[in-house]
């Protein structure tokens, strides 16, 4: 295909998707920002060195198949002959559901879209979930309950600009989405984190709290605007339902209760209401911190209340929202690679949803599996008696990001066969037994959706190297070879978003309006139907909720929610708790980042935040390794000590692989509802790598 010389496109990581151009130069691809209003002509360190991942030198450029043991180069037919001949072998002797698929939320919509086809059709397997669920799934499920609907923020990013107050809750966008900071410029920023991060830095009142203690607060928050008389009583009475029962919740949690529970003081509780209820346009935002506990949904249903009870959601100028992570974090849920939905998101237990989309895909709908199980709980299936033989990732890398990791890697050791495709040798590619190289972002075209809910068109600006193919060639060849009909996996990007638009049409996320000629002019936002109400081009939908919610009553709902514990208390063998999210630096398991040269050198290797006292009384001093040690397993990373933070907690990042793998700590505790695991509270004990008495020479984390 003819390359073109320059395109605009978006960046390839986080959900901000900041606008960019790249052109081809003689020395090389040049990414420069545009005006896109995300990041208007601001990018992040990831995002400046982003070409340097089109010539990684260790890139995947052809098929690779394990034969005795090793890893060897294949050709196309090979390998792909080898992956059906083994899935079709296993399907016969187990069944369908033998065979599992495990997405990523970096994948583009069409990709999204045609791999939860293949997954029940090509496949017939009910087993397919992503890296999703460990991202936004309990602020989905809150989301849904009160609202009706989940789109990650309901309104655009610029409308942050103008507020006069925003709480952040769980979020570190100065470091996870740096060009988002120039909208938080004017507003009084309140931050709840057990951190005192760069964002922290930035606020106008940093609330600290105890890993896992936000719902707490949040009643406590809640508690303090009802009896202070700061709730917007017209705006509950006609706009939502349930406030009742979720007050008499809050009234347990007076504030001094709050505060023992919470370590936040009374006065800054206090004063975090007074700021949001004054201000005349404000908005709640929350981030992973506030989210990933095995209470997330509740935390974020206690958030959403305390919106509700300021008269927030729905009204102009103020909100709540979530904000959503991976480039294609927010379309990547949309259209099927959950276990549970279907294109447009649609249940796929809907029999009405089943029957719609089972017409676009030309089955009938009984061809369809039912749902299938959360990524944890699928990871924790592979090789056991009834769990998967076989399983097929896409755009993630579980070895490294999946909670108490050495479990899962040797679930994952245990499987007959294991297929990854990537455009990396990840630690998980390196475990397969067929490797399936890929094209990356500046080699496609395609479209993403922002954390706005935005439809976003990503360019291809050069042919991949070597013998590189799409994921959507991957899965027209295998679809094939598994005795599909060769036109039912379109391998021209536009031609599956054509049909994912009908797929989607009627549904919640409905994209039938949309198409790549008006993405190229027009900024869409989900839902944008065929038709708009006069009979015109739909126009989409930036700004939801603003003239009633998503239920059938228009109502949105309070949840009469509860705080406990989390799943892990201290005691003495684990006297700490250990929290882990992001630097600015890496991105999520650092496949990708870590092969950046410019982002290797700027944040090399594991490390752990320690307060100095905690670092004394365990023997550790400043660039020493530590041991982090939980009941699953042990970490060794470089100690920082932070003077800010909590003296009963750490913290750690958990893009590093080897031992310096934050996960070989975590909790897998599930939310009951989002099947979210515990990524930010684990119990865990620190000394110095190696223990005192032993004199071997320091290591580096691998
Ligand atoms: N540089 C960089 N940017 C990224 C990514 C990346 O890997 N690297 N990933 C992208 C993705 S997929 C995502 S999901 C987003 C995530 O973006 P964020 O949600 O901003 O990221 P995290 O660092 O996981 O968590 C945010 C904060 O939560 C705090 N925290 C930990 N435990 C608790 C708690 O119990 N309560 C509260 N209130 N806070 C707590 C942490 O100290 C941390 O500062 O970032 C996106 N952007
Ligand atoms: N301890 C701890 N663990 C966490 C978190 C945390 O806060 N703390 N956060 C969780 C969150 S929010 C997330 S989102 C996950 C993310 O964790 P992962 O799912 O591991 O995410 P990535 O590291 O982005 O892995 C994506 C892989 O897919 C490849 N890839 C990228 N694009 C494509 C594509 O288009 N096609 C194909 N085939 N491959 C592609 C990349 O090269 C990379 O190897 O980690 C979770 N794990
Ligand atoms: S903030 Fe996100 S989208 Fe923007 S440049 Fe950085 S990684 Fe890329
Ligand atoms: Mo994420």
């Amino acid at each position: 295909m003819p390359e073109p010389r320059t395109v605009a496109t978006h960046c390839p990581y986080c959900a901000l998707q900041c606008g960019t151009r790249l052109t081809r130069e003689r020395a090389g691809v040049t990414v420069v920002p545009t005006d896109f209003p995300v990041n208007r002509g601001g990018l992040c360190q990831k995002g400046w060195t982003a070409a340097s991942l089109l010539d990684i030198p260790d890139r995947l450029v052809h098929p690779m198949v394990r034969r005795g043991g090793e890893l060897v180069a294949a050709d196309w037919d090979t390998a792909l002959g080898t992956v059906a001949d083994r899935l079709l072998g296993l399907r016969a002797e187990h069944g369908p559901d033998a065979v599992a698929v495990f997405g990523g939320g970096g994948l583009t919509n069409e990709k999204a879209y045609l791999l939860g086809k293949f997954a029940r059709l090509a496949l017939g397997t009910s087993r397919i979930d992503y890296n999703g669920r460990f991202c936004m799934s309990s602020a989905a499920a809150a989301g849904n309950a009160a609202f009706g609907l989940d789109r990650g923020l309901p309104f655009p990013v610029t409308d942050l600009g103008a507020a006069d107050a925003v709480l952040l809750a769980g979020a570190n966008p100065a470091e996870t989405m740096p060009p988002l900071m120039q909208h938080l410029a004017r507003p009084d920023l309140v931050v709840i984190d057990p951190r005192r991060t760069a964002t922290a830095e930035r606020a106008a009142l940093h609330l600290q709290p105890a890993p896992g203690t936000d719902l707490a607060l949040a009643l406590g928050l809640l508690h303090i605007a009802v009896v202070d008389g700061w709730y917007d009583d017209g705006y509950v009475r006609e706009r939502t339902s349930g406030f009742d029962a979720a007050r008499q919740r809050a009234m347990t949690w007076w504030p001094e209760r709050v505060e023992r529970v919470t370590g936040v003081p009374v006065g800054a509780q206090r004063a975090a209401v007074r700021m949001l209820a004054r201000a005349e346009r404000a908005y709640v935002l929350t981030g992973r911190g506030a989210e990933q506990h095995s209470k997330g949904t509740d935390t974020v249903a206690a958030f959403i209340n305390l919106s509700l009870a300021l008269g927030l959601p729905g009204r102009e100028g103020s909100g709540y929202g979530c904000l959503t992570g991976q480039g294609n974090g927010q379309g990547g849920r949309e259209h099927g690679q959950k276990a549970d939905q279907l294109p447009g998101y649609r249940m796929i237990t809907d029999e009405a949803a089943r029957e719609h989309v089972s017409r676009i895909w030309g089955v009938p709908p009984e061809t369809l599996p039912g749902p299938g199980s959360s990524a944890y709980e699928l990871l924790n299936g592979l090789g056991t008696p009834h769990g998967p033989r076989a399983m097929l990732v896409f755009g993630s890398n579980p070895a490294v990001s999946a909670p108490h990791a050495a479990h899962i890697t040797a679930r994952l050791s245990s499987l007959d066969f294991l297929v990854v495709a990537d455009f990396v040798p990840s630690e998980t590619a390196r475990m397969a037994d067929v490797v399936l190289p890929v094209t990356q972002w500046a080699e496609e075209d395609g479209t993403m959706t922002n954390l706005e809910g935005r439809v976003l068109r990503r360019r291809r600006l050069q042919n991949p190297p070597g013998h590189v193919r799409s994921d959507l060639e991957v899965l027209h060849g295998l679809a094939r070879r598994l005795g599909e009909p060769a036109q039912r996996y379109p391998t021209a990007p536009r031609e599956v978003f054509e049909e994912l638009r009908r797929a989607s049409a009627g549904g919640k996320a409905d994209y039938s309006g949309i198409d790549y000629e008006r993405l190229d002019t027009e900024a869409l936002y989900w839902p944008c139907p065929a038709e708009g109400p006069d009979g015109t081009a739909h126009p989409g939908t930036p700004r939801l909720f603003l003239h009633g919610f998503a239920h059938p009553d228009g109502r949105a709902r309070f949840a009469a929610v509860e705080h406990r514990a989390a799943a892990e208390s201290v005691r003495a063998e684990f006297p700490l708790l250990a929290t882990t999210g992001r630097e600015l630096a890496q991105y999520q398991s650092g496949a990708q980042t870590r092969r950046v040269a410019e982002l290797d050198a700027a944040a090399p290797e594991a490390f752990v935040e320690v307060h100095p006292d905690t670092a004394e009384r365990a023997g550790l001093r400043a660039g020493a390794l530590a041991v982090v040690t939980s009941a699953r397993g042990e970490v060794v990373a470089r100690v920082r000590l932070v003077a800010s933070m909590r003296t009963d907690t750490v913290f750690l990042p958990f893009h590093f692989p080897g031992d310096g793998r934050a996960n070989l700590l975590t909790n897998p505790a599930l939310d009951p509802r989002s099947r979210m695991p515990e990524f930010k509270v684990a119990a865990v004990r620190i000394g110095p790598h190696p223990p005192p008495g032993i004199t071997a020479a320091e290591e580096v984390p691998a």
